[in-house]
C-alpha cells in the first residue's frame, strides 16, 4: 500500500528552523562520464527541526555544471533557499504540514528545478517519519529488507583499468556492472567486459547523452553484448528520438535524464522511447513523485531501478528506503560511501555486503545518524530561512 492517500494524522510541533546548506565532499576518485570529470561533490542538504527537538534532513544531489541536466548546485541552493522551502513552511503554521502536503505546495508552482523540490521534499518525509516513529521504509510501503546493487564505472585512462575493477566489484558481490560510455569509449569496453565476466553477468551502459540518433547503426552494434540496457544514449529532451532509436535496437533503452516527472514517465512508455527506466528521486522532484512512478512501472511490468546521483549518505537514505518497494525489479546504482568519499556525512554509513545487498534502515526517521561536525567541517554555504 502506498501511501499516497493523504498526510497521516499527526500531531506536528512547529518547526523551529529551516536551513540550507551547500557541502563539498572531497571525492576519493574523479568521477569521469560524457560530462566531464568531477572530484568534488558539491551538494545541497536540507534541515529542519521542530520544537519537539525532532530532525529532518534532505539532500537536492544536483551536480555543480549544467552538463547533466539544467539543474546546478548553486541553482538548487537558491531555489530551495527563496521558494521551495518558504512555500513548504507556509503550509499552514510552520511544519504543520506533512510531506504530501509539502509536495503540493511546492510542485505546481515551481518550474523544473527538480533537485531543490526534492531536497526540501526529503527532509520532510525524514521529519515525518521521525514523527511517527517509523522507518521511512515503513512510510513508503516498503517490505524488502535490503536492496542489490551494482557498481557505475567511470571511463577509465585504459581498458585495463576497467577490466580491473570490474573484477574487484564482481568480487565483492555487486550484482551489476553499469560502464559510462561515449563515442570511441564504447564497443570495445563492452566487448571486453562481457568477454571477461562471461555471459551470466547483468552488464549494462550508460550514454549520458552523448550520441545523436545518426550513431543509431553503432548503437546497434552493441546489441550481440546482451546488456541489461543502454541508458539515456540521446539527448536529455530528444524523447521522439530514443523510440526511433527503440525501433532500431534490440537493447531497451533505459531514461535517465529524459525523465523528470510522472507524466514524463508515462510518455515515454505509451511512445516506447524507453523499455527500462532510472528512477532517481532527486531528477524527479521528489519522493511522493518518485512513489507515483513506481507504481506506474509495476503496472506495466517495466524494469525499474533507484538511481544514484553520488549523494552522501543523507540522500542515499530516501533512495535505499525507496528501493524496499517491490516495484524495483533491478539492481539500484549505490556505490558506497566509503568508496566515493574521504567521510561519509552519516555515520556509520550503509554498506555493500557480501551478497551485493544493502541492508534498508528500520531506525524511525532518516535511519541514520548525520555526524554534524562533518557537515558543518563541509559547509561552504549556509542559509537560515525565516518561520
Ligand atoms: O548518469 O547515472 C548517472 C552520477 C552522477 C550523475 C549522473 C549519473 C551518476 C551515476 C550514479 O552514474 C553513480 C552513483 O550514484 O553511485
Ligand atoms: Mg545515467
Amino acid at each position: 500500500m502506498l501511501p499516497l492517500d493523504g498526510d497521516a494524522d499527526v500531531e506536528r510541533a512547529p518547526i523551529r528552523l529551516a536551513e540550507v546548506l551547500e557541502v563539498r565532499l572531497p571525492l576519493l576518485r574523479p568521477f569521469v562520464t560524457g560530462f566531464g570529470v568531477t572530484d568534488q561533490r558539491h551538494t545541497v542538504l536540507v534541515h529542519l527541526v521542530d520544537e519537539a527537538g525532532l530532525e529532518g534532513w534532505g539532500e537536492g544531489p544536483a551536480l555543480d555544471h549544467p552538463y547533466y541536466l539544467p539543474d546546478t548546485t548553486a541553482s538548487t541552493f537558491a531555489v530551495a533557499r527563496d521558494y521551495a522551502l518558504p512555500l513548504a513552511l507556509a503550509m499552514g503554521s510552520p511544519g504543520s504540514a506533512g510531506p504530501l502536503a509539502v509536495h503540493e505546495a511546492m510542485t505546481p508552482r515551481i518550474r523544473g528545478n527538480t533537485f531543490a523540490k526534492a531536497g526540501v521534499e526529503a527532509a520532510f518525509w525524514a521529519l515525518e517519519a521521525a514523527r511517527l516513529g517509523v522507518s521511512m521504509r515503513a512510510l513508503f510501503g516498503g517490505h524488502r529488507a535490503t536492496a542489490p546493487v551494482g557498481e557505475s564505472l567511470s571511463i577509465t585512462e585504459t581498458l585495463e583499468e576497467t577490466l580491473e575493477e570490474v573484477s574487484v566489484r564482481l568480487g565483492e558481490g555487486y550484482r551489476r556492472i553499469k560502464l559510462k560510455i561515449q563515442p570511441g569509449w564504447d564497443i570495445d569496453v563492452v566487448a571486453a567486459v562481457r568477454e571477461l565476466v562471461g555471459p551470466d553477468v547483468m552488464v549494462q551502459a550508460d550514454a549520458n547523452a552523448s550520441y545523436s540518433l545518426d550513431d543509431a547503426d553503432a548503437l546497434a552494434r552493441l546489441d550481440e553484448f546482451d546488456l541489461a540496457c543502454i541508458e539515456q544514449p540521446l539527448g536529455w529532451d530528444q524523447l521522439l528520438e530514443h523510440a526511433e532509436l527503440q525501433k532500431r535496437i534490440a537493447t531497451p533503452v533505459c531514461l535517465d535524464e529524459s525523465l523528470r516527472s510522472l507524466d514524463d514517465v508515462r510518455r515515454a512508455l505509451d511512445i516506447d522511447a524507453c523499455r527500462n527506466v532510472n528512477l532517481k528521486p532527486s531528477r524527479v522532484g521528489g519522493i511522493t513523485e518518485s512513489l507515483r512512478i513506481a507504481a506506474l512501472c509495476a503496472e506495466r511490468g517495466v524494469p525499474l531501478w533507484c538511481g544514484g546521483m553520488m549523494e552522501s549518505g543523507i540522500g542515499r537514505a530516501s533512495n535505499l528506503a525507496l528501493c524496499s518497494l517491490d516495484a524495483f525489479t533491478d539492481p539500484a546504482d549505490m556505490s558506497p560511501a566509503s568508496v566515493l568519499f574521504e567521510g561519509d556525512l552519516v555515520d556509520p554509513t550503509y554498506e555493500v555486503k557480501a551478497d551485493g545487498t544493502i541492508d534498508i534502515p528500520t531506525q524511525p526517521g532518516l535511519g541514520f545518524d548525520v555526524r554534524v561536525d562533518r557537515v558543518e567541517a563541509r559547509t561552504v554555504n549556509h542559509a537560515v530561512v525565516g518561520v
